[in-house]
């Protein structure tokens, strides 16, 4: 059987040096956050452990180590007192490493984030994805019922929904918006959504469909459309690239600020009904948009740079997303605090310092400079 004892890695990541004796001497909430090596991962597992939380990771098993993002919060298990997020082999493909974690880690608190999350790879691999994304949630919430049932437990149960769902119904989205997915993820994840709400009517398991839109952050995947720009802008302003490859740079999106959201996510869980909520900025951005600010804020063109390519055009596009938050502001007292520019910002700045590095490196012979990344 896997557990945290085969991932611990303490000589490859940093410890937590803070006194938390004042949190341990109390009774904590435990919460298993699947997809705990991602983006939203990351922030979640910040945030409950600054609540005081033990977070338990689902990690799937790779070639090379994928806990990048979780390394600067990763203590040694053998400092137990202080190793308060643990990491534990799994896979949303493999029902029953699912159903045996939460036998052994008893969470209050389940939070779905694992997924295949790349819209235009799933149209690549549209069975994986579906099988992932739509029937991997179905496993994670049948996992939680049979827990419940055997055990006499409760468990809240949050599905990582997404704006991805409305597709091609114009905005303003709000939770009343009719669905009209345009890729296998999308189409997936509505199935996801809709197991979710299947299983609350069902069975009465607290469960929230958490509907959010785009959301960005310096640890946003490299291929994802903001991330790639600031990352090759910040390769263009040190002298490590010249072009920029983009597909269709008229699609709007509404985009917030990943740290920002991760708490809606858990004020979901502590309310008193479980239901499901639009979480956005209210504003929306073309990519042309993001691109100007983006290249604006370091003094270049982006016209000097980018190029259109085909390849990264999708057989069905989602042209327009905006989303309308009123309910999770009105019932959830949630609100973004990261504007547009202050996002764009914030991921240039962290993409400048990040290519200066890297250049670094080049300079000295230890890399080569690749041209995209
Ligand atoms: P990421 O792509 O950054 O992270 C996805 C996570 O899922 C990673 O930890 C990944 O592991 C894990 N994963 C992938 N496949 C499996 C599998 N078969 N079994 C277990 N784990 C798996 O996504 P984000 O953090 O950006 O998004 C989190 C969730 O929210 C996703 O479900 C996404 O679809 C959804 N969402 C995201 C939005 C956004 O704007 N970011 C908006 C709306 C919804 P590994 O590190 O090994 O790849
Ligand atoms: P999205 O994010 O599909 O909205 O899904 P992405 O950043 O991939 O695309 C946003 C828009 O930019 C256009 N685009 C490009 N996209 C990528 N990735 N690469 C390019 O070169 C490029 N050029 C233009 C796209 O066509 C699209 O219109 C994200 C994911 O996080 C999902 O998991 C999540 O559910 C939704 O956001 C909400």
């Amino acid at each position: 059987m896997a557990s945290e004892d085969n991932v611990s890695r303490s000589e490859a990541v940093a410890t937590l040096n803070g006194d938390d004796s004042h949190i341990a001497s109390q009774p904590r909430k435990v919460a298993l956050v699947t997809g705990i090596t991602g983006q939203d991962g990351s922030y979640l597992t910040e945030f409950l452990l600054g609540k005081g939380y033990e977070v338990h990771g689902l990690i799937r098993r790779s070639s090379n180590y994928n806990t990048q993002r979780i390394n600067h919060i990763y203590v040694d298990p053998h400092n137990a007192n202080k190793a308060l997020m643990k990491l534990h082999y799994a896979d949303l493909s493999d029902a029953s490493s699912l159903r045996r974690w939460l036998d052994v880690i008893k969470p209050e608190e389940v939070y779905n984030l694992a997924a295949q999350s790349h819209v235009a790879v799933s149209f690549e691999i549209p069975d994986y994805t579906a099988d992932v994304v739509a029937t991997g949630a179905l496993r994670l919430l049948e996992a939680v019922r049979s827990h419940m049932a055997d055990n006499g437990r409760t468990i809240r149960y949050y599905q990582a929904g997404s704006s991805e769902m409305f597709g091609s119904t114009p905005p303003p989205q709000s939770e009343t918006t009719p669905f009209h997915p345009r890729s296998p993820y999308a189409a997936s994840k509505v199935a996801a959504h809709w197991y979710t709400v299947n299983y609350r009517e069902a069975y009465g398991l607290y469960a929230c469909n958490g509907i959010l839109f785009n959301h960005e952050s310096p640890r946003r995947g490299e291929n994802f459309v903001t991330r790639k720009i600031t990352r090759a802008l910040g390769r263009i302003k040190v002298g490590l690239q010249t072009k920029l490859f983009l597909g269709n740079i008229q699609a709007s999106r509404d985009w917030g600020f990943a740290g920002d959201y991760v708490e809606a996510m858990w004020l979901m869980l502590q309310q008193e009904k479980p239901d499901d909520y639009v979480v956005a900025t209210e504003e929306s951005h073309t990519v042309e948009e993001f691109l100007e600010v983006s290249f604006g804020y370091v003094g270049l063109n982006w016209k000097d740079h980018v190029e259109i390519d085909k390849r990264y055009f999708r057989p069905t596009e989602v042209d327009n997303l905006k989303g309308d938050a009123s309910k999770a502001k009105e019932l959830l007292k949630w609100k973004p605090k990261v504007g547009f520019e202050q996002l764009v910002k914030m991921m240039v700045d962290e993409d400048l310092e990040m290519a200066k590095r890297e250049k670094v490196l080049v300079d000295a012979g230890y890399i080569d400079a690749q041209q995209q990344p």
